[in-house]
């Protein structure tokens, strides 16, 4: 297992959207295991392929209290949605931020598993929020983008910052 770098805002490559994986092997076990040790030392409860820089449809998240309860979703597709909800996103992607983003309440999801197996998941809560920001991610859409232009801008600009003194760190 390994820990991946995280791509921050407003970096390119989070907007490239993400390819179907054609079979489930042994490596994209591996990165699930390594997208999951990621999420956790993050720590985080979702995170998708495209923010560690590996152009997949693949998921993982935990939106458990004890951090014990690992989701992988494969090539996931949102089936239906109902209602709507009002949530404070955050992102790995965008380190330091919180916003309040509209989504759908209820969602049903199809996926394949680990095993390559098609499941179907009816989500409501925060695992419909999350799996919704973390297929938004494979699209190439970030939480920001349902913000003004002027708060989008403004995180982008702090976040450019901190990139650049990081650049010159020791
Ligand atoms: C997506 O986000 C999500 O800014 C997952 O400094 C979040 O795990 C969906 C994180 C909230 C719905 C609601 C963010 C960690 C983690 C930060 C995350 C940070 C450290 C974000
Ligand atoms: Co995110």
């Amino acid at each position: 297992m390994a820990r991946l770098t995280i791509l921050h805002y407003p970096d390119s490559r989070l907007r490239k959207p993400a390819l179907p994986v054609e079979i489930v092997d042994d490596g994209v076990r591996a990165l699930v295991a390594d997208m999951l040790e990621t999420m956790y030392a993050a720590p985080g409860i979702g995170l998708a392929a495209t923010q560690v820089n590996v152009r997949k449809r693949i998921v993982v998240m935990d939106v458990s209290e004890e951090k014990n309860r690992p989701l992988a979703f494969i090539n996931p597709t949102v089936l239906e949605r109902e209602g709507e909800s009002e949530t404070e996103e955050g992102c790995l992607s965008v380190p330091g931020f919180y916003e309040t983003v509209r989504r759908a309440e209820r969602v049903r999801v199809s996926a394949l598993d680990r095993d390559g197996e098609p499941f179907e998941l009816d989500a409501s809560g925060l695992l419909a929020v999350c799996i919704q920001h973390e297929i938004d991610h494979l699209d190439g859409k970030l939480f920001v983008d349902y913000l003004s232009a002027l708060k989008r801008d403004r995180i982008r600009k702090k976040l450019e910052k901190q990139s650049r003194l990081e650049s010159h760190a020791p």
